[in-house]
């Protein structure tokens, strides 16, 4: 059904065929999913079955699992690549279209295959990727509820005289003894003076009494990926603490009510912007309200104030207002779901308690 789609738009491009590499759009096309680095590539011609051309030690997985494609095994000591340039130039198409070549194995069809013109398009399949199907909401509803028991593991082990590191491994135990096929990306404990940074991994900084700590993290499960992210504060919260985190709460609030079909990403994030602009703290909102989640932890459509993305029943977006003073920041997101007229919060963790 997904291949029929792809064909359909290979025709309104006009574009002969497209030359998929990209392994989660391989997984999304096929149902096959196979480890990083895997040199897979998916030949879909707009007439004609699709070919999944695996090297000899994915080849039995990948026949189990593509059932809508030919499954082509490129012969041992032939590199997996050569057997592309040498499937493009065999069938002479005058124009193919790519999802995402490194530049080298570029280089090399256009000298392998000159009499065929390559066409990048991202987008085309992006645009598939980011409206999910009936099937893909219950992998990441499955996602999210992993995701909020790493979220709840993550609140109970946070005290004074533990490292951000055994906090993460916490996380991350908690939501693989349930089923998640590991982490979404990697797990974000930063407290202290270090949660002013949004992207500060964890380390091992001992928490104290007082911290603000920032815990980002995911879970995955079919191969899509979910976003959550707390703020806690280790023993009672200064003012300044509370109200930051209250306006959060607030700002994440109201872009939330805007979410639904139809919407401009920029208009929602101009919502939570605007909250936090009341109390003067804008500038250090420094980031985009969202971005979309699915097999890719970042992936379209991008609420931000630069977004020329207009919002889809089907979109799974986060919202994460964050404010980063020096020396102290929060940040709260949920990961939710966009439907005609509002939006779903597929993660449900509790914010804190104090
Ligand atoms: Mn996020």
């Amino acid at each position: 059904m997904r291949i029929t789609t792809l064909k359909k738009s290979l025709e309104e491009q006009r574009l002969d065929a497209c030359l998929v590499t990209n392994l989660k759009n391989i997984y999304y096309f096929t149902g096959f999913l196979d480890i990083e680095g895997a040199p897979l590539s998916l030949l879909v011609p707009l007439d004609g079955a699709a070919t999944l051309f695996t090297p000899p030690l994915s080849y039995e997985a990948a026949r189990e699992k593509a059932g809508n494609c030919l499954v082509e095994k490129v012969s041992k000591g032939v590199k997996p690549f050569n057997r592309i340039s040498k499937e493009l130039a065999d069938r002479q198409f005058s124009v193919v279209g790519f999802d995402d070549l490194p530049i080298a194995r570029y280089l090399q069809l256009t000298k392998d295959v000159a009499s065929t013109r390559l066409s990048h398009i991202p987008s085309l399949v992006g645009k598939l990727r980011r409206v999910k199907d009936e099937q893909e909401i219950d992998f990441m509803k499955k996602a999210a509820e992993l995701t909020d028991v790493g979220a709840l593991a993550g609140m109970e082990c946070v005290r004074a005289g533990v490292r951000e590191y055994e906090v993460a491994a916490e996380i991350e135990y908690a939501m693989r003894r349930r089923g998640s096929e590991g982490a979404a990306f990697e797990t974000v404990v930063a407290s202290g003076p270090r949660s002013a940074h949004p992207h500060g991994l964890s380390t091992d900084r001992v928490i104290t009494r007082g911290d603000a700590v920032v815990m980002d993290l995911g879970a995955v499960y079919h191969g899509y990926r979910c976003d959550i992210t707390r703020t806690v504060i280790v023993g009672k919260p200064s003012s300044n603490q509370a109200d930051v985190l209250n306006l959060l709460m607030e700002a994440q609030e109201d872009a939330f009510t805007a979410i639904r079909e139809g919407v401009e990403a920029k208009a929602v994030d101009r919502r939570a912007r605007t909250v936090i602009a009341e109390k003067g703290l804008d500038r250090y909102f420094i980031h985009g309200l969202g971005h979309g989640v699915g097999l890719d932890i970042h992936e379209p459509p991008t609420l931000s104030p630069e977004s020329e993305d207009v919002l889809e029943a089907g979109n799974v977006v986060t919202d994460e207002p964050g404010i980063y003073l020096p020396g102290f920041g929060a940040r709260i997101e949920d990961t939710v779901l966009v439907h005609e007229r509002c939006g779903e919060k597929l993660t449900k963790a509790r914010y804190f308690e104090w």
